[in-house]
């Protein structure tokens, strides 16, 4: 049978329920193999609803009988397809419908609806899995009160959690007990949520400012208690923060959250009972870096703010999915900048920004923030939809301002309360508060693409004038060929050769607070009495989610690195400095020419290391990696020039600063315990980017660093940083560190994948077969999607040299393991299936082999629409 594509749904073809839910009252039998579920359902007729067969969705579930209002109702009654269950008739008047179903958790490897992670029961309904539960209407508009009652063996499952307040529990004959949840607040499927298993609680409390005592809970397998203590801390300081700055309160009596071992994602925000990838709560000093604990703040967080931004006010239908997660992440970004540092933060938010939503914007996968059609929602959790999403409610937050900004969430989120929402309602609130007509900046949901800003410089030094010529363009994407020009607000500073900021900003009348807002193609600003030409800082903060193009000159990029007040620019000065030297460096390399770098940049950065803020520094020293050189290149990509352009360059620079970088590194190094705190892991990761430049100048010194941290190291943060720079230099030395560490944390998935990642991302030609070897190491399983994406993800997407390899291996290795993993779990072999999605900007060969691998899992049988949804738009002709 010929893969069948899925149905092309259309945000213009939306239109209301005809039916409404009230109550949704869930019984659920637990077992293995054959669970089963009474779902008594209360259905009446929407207030306009056209009155017919009542069709509800269902997913691989067993139906075991249908009532209507306790009637048993034959089987001609309704009609089941795949896909659907359709009622014939039903009263007009409010009815209860009772669908008995069985499942199978065990067998359940999509880990959509519930299924068995390890020993525990849970869920996953985001977004169409809760009709694999129960036959449903399974769209977010539908919003119900839910009680769910859970019945278990006591012995299997001691622990049994579900949405909301507990109400009862207690004991069953014959070992089996049972527990009642009730959750007050209506809410969609998607949000449905219950575990049960033998599970450790770490417990705390939160009071909220007006007074509710919350039970807070974090669940995680037993004997892992000790390593929840960070993601108790992180939710309390994100529960705080929520209330101080946006005045959001938790309405529940208990917040649990659990950690399982088998998730597709990073976590989810179910009503009360948040589940996580236990990647995301999971730490100890020894077994977490501080980029684990960073992340597992901001996941924390994240899926907590959804309890207002998502769930009290969810989302109308899911093309309007950013409605919820660029608002979230956009929330959950402003509390990491508060707990840390904001310049660090942006830095970082900018960077997967670039690396993962511009890629995504210039390739075959490109889509509006608000797609207008999708085949396979599953494949629309995109770094478009979240990462520029967000971006789209900082643009607001800053033309509008802050105050603006605070009050137009607060009308949305009072007005909006306890319904499915749109963008258009959202953006409303914030037109209602500010008086500002937003219907030119809500472009930004609907056109896909990157827009490039030109800034172009004129100074007369006989008028005095200094004039800046805009120009915007977006290229065309799939779908999309014609662009209009976008609401674009630019930050702008100057300042002077001294490197002292100028005020001509100051009173310019089309500048607000430093913004210029340019919604047309093109546009000029003229500033008169201008004694001299000033350098210009444009795109402050990153202050829109463009592509800049400034004819800035190395000097002018010297004096903004040195001096610039503000610290994204000063960052964005030296990666632009850093990528221009690279570029050259690919090209010479590519021609058989020697590389020749620019010994200023590297005295630049040597300055940079006299200040205080080690974070930030660390920041500036870190060289862009092998994908930004290619998309900053963007056509005739050859992998291994930009390899070894990139490590000549880091050489090169090694070699000029490596003394005094010696010992600024010994200095860095504390003798106090490790605090997963942002000043501590600053320190850190300044001492060990200096120590990877160092041994790239002189491995010698380097390296005899190196081990002796990777021995001694008290944390895993510099133990893994260690060992990131040992797996750089091939040798006996590296093999046996390699050993000594999976050794160590054999009985650890968690610091095993690291170790996994590490080995797949090694830019040498071995590589391949070493994670073809990998496969079979005991730590290793094709049905966990950690250990898959540790592995076989990390070496797609983060090995830019192996996986592009030039004999197609790569590419042919990583299809059939996408194809295997096609038929247990299609969500998480679409997600990888993206690792080709700029195969379109390789040199020719490459460019053939990766289309032959494509082309090669097109033509596979039996495709899942997740699959074949990527698979078909990769290769399309647009
Ligand atoms: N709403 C979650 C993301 C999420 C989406 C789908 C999932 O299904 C496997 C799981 C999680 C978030 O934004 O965190
Ligand atoms: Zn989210």
């Amino acid at each position: 049978m010929r893969t069948e594509r899925s149905q092309l749904i259309r945000l213009s073809d939306y239109q209301k329920p005809n039916w409404l839910i009230e109550n949704v009252h869930l019984d659920i039998t637990l077992d293995d193999e054959d669970t089963r579920v009474i779902a008594n359902i209360s259905f009446r007729l929407a207030p306009n609803g056209e009155y017919g067969p009542l069709v509800l969705d269902g997913d691989e579930v067993v139906l075991e009988s249908l009532a209507i209002d306790e009637i048993l109702q034959p089987a001609s009654a309704y009609i089941i397809d795949q896909k659907t269950l359709t009622l014939r008739e039903t009263p007009r008047a409010p009815f209860v419908l009772t669908i008995v179903t069985r499942l199978n958790p065990a067998a359940n490897t999509k880990l959509m609806g519930l299924y068995k992670s390890q020993v525990i029961y849970c869920t996953q309904c985001e977004a169409e899995g809760f009709r694999r539960i129960t036959y449903f209407l399974d769209r977010p508009d539908i919003m119900a009160i839910y009680t769910t009652r859970i019945v278990a063996k006591k012995a299997d499952a001691p622990v049994l959690l579900a949405n909301g307040n507990l109400m009862q529990e207690g004991d069953l004959p014959d070992g089996w007990h049972y527990a009642i949840w009730y959750d007050p607040h209506p809410k969609p499927s998607y949000l449905f949520a219950m575990v049960a298993g033998s599970l450790q609680k770490l417990g705390g409390t939160f009071t909220t400012r007006s007074g509710r005592h919350v039970s807070l809970g974090i669940y995680v397998e037993i004997g892992k208690e000790n390593q929840a203590s960070y993601a108790l801390d992180a939710l309390i300081r994100a529960m705080r923060w929520d209330e101080d700055v946006f005045g959001c309160e938790y309405d529940l009596d208990v917040f649990n959250i659990v950690a399982v071992s088998d998730f597709n994602m990073g976590a989810m925000e179910n009503k009360g009972l948040n589940i996580f990838n236990d990647k995301y709560i999971l730490a100890s000093p020894q077994t977490a870096t501080d980029i684990d604990y960073a992340n597992i703040e901001a996941i924390i967080a994240h899926e907590y703010f959804h309890n207002w931004t998502g769930n009290r006010v969810t989302c109308r239908d899911w093309f309007q999915l950013c409605l919820k997660e660029g608002l979230t992440v956009y929330r959950d970004q402003e509390f990491s900048a508060d707990q840390r540092s904001r310049a660090v933060k942006r830095i970082a938010d900018v960077k997967t920004l670039r690396s993962q939503q511009f890629i995504e914007d210039s390739g075959p996968l490109a889509h509006p923030v608000r797609p207008k059609e999708y085949r396979e929602i599953n494949n629309f959790y995109t770094p478009t939809v979240y990462e520029k999403g967000a971006e789209i409610i900082r643009m607001l937050q800053l033309l509008i301002g802050e105050k603006y900004f605070r009050e137009g969430l607060s009308l949305y989120l009072s007005r909006c309360d306890g319904t499915a929402a749109t963008i258009e309602d959202f953006l409303a609130c914030f037109a209602e508060v500010s008086h500002r007509d937003l219907s030119h900046f809500a472009k930004w949901y609907d056109q896909a693409g990157t827009p490039r800003v030109s800034i172009d410089e004129y100074y007369d030094p006989e008028t005095k004038n200094y004039r800046l010529n805009f120009h915007q363009e977006t290229p065309p994407t799939p779908g999309q060929p014609q662009k209009e020009p976008l609401v674009i607000p630019i930050a702008l500073g100057f300042i002077n050769r001294e490197g002292i900021e100028t005020s001509l900003n100051a009173s310019h009348p089309r500048l607000n607070n430093n913004i210029f807002v340019l919604d047309k193609k093109t546009d000029a600003l003229t500033f008169s009495n201008v004694e001299s030409k000033p350098i210009l800082s444009a795109l402050r903060g990153f202050s829109a989610p463009v592509i800049l193009e400034t004819a800035m000159t190395d000097d002018d990029r010297l004096i903004l690195i040195s001096s610039d007040s503000d610290p994204f620019n000063r960052w964005q000065a030296t990666q632009s400095y850093a990528l221009k030297q690279l570029i050259a460096g690919t090209r010479d390399i590519f021609s058989g020419a020697t590389p020749e770098f620019d010994p200023r940049f590297v005295d630049a950065l040597a300055t940079t290391l006299k200040g205080s803020d080690y974070a930030f520094i660390a920041q500036l020293l870190a060289l862009p990696s092998e994908s930004d050189i290619a998309r900053e290149i963007g056509i005739d990509i050859d992998p291994d020039s930009i390899r070894d352009a990139r490590l000549l360059f880091k050489q090169f620079i090694g070699k000029q600063i490596g003394h005094p970088i010696g010992e600024t590194c010994k200095k860095l190094v504390s003798t106090e315990s490790y605090k997963p705190d942002a000043k501590d892991a600053g320190r850190r990761a300044l001492k060990n980017i200096l120590l990877d430049i160092l041994s790239s100048g002189y491995p010698e010194t380097g390296l005899k660093l190196t081990f002796d941290q990777y021995q001694t190291a008290d944390n895993m943060t510099d133990r893994f940083a260690a060992l990131s720079i040992i797996a750089q230099y091939p040798g006996d030395a590296r093999e046996e560190a390699l050993n000594q560490f999976a050794e160590t944390y054999r009985n650890d998935p968690l610091v095993l994948d690291k170790w996994f990642s590490l080995q797949a991302t090694i830019p040498e030609d071995e590589t391949l077969d070493r994670v073809r070897k990998l496969m079979s190491h005991p730590g290793f399983s094709m049905r966990n999607p950690n250990r898959l994406r540790s592995l076989i993800g990390a070496f797609a997407t983060s090995n830019l040299s192996q996986f592009n390899r030039k004999d197609g291996a790569g590419y042919e290795f990583v299809a059939r393991i996408i194809l295997d993993t096609d038929r247990s779990n299609p969500q998480v072999a679409a997600r990888m299936l993206g690792a080709f999605k700029t195969w379109r900007s390789l040199e020719k060969e490459r460019r053939a082999l990766a289309q032959a691998a494509l082309q090669s899992i097109e033509r596979q049988e039996n495709l899942s629409s997740d699959v074949s949804d990527i698979v078909t738009r990769m290769l399309a002709e647009n």
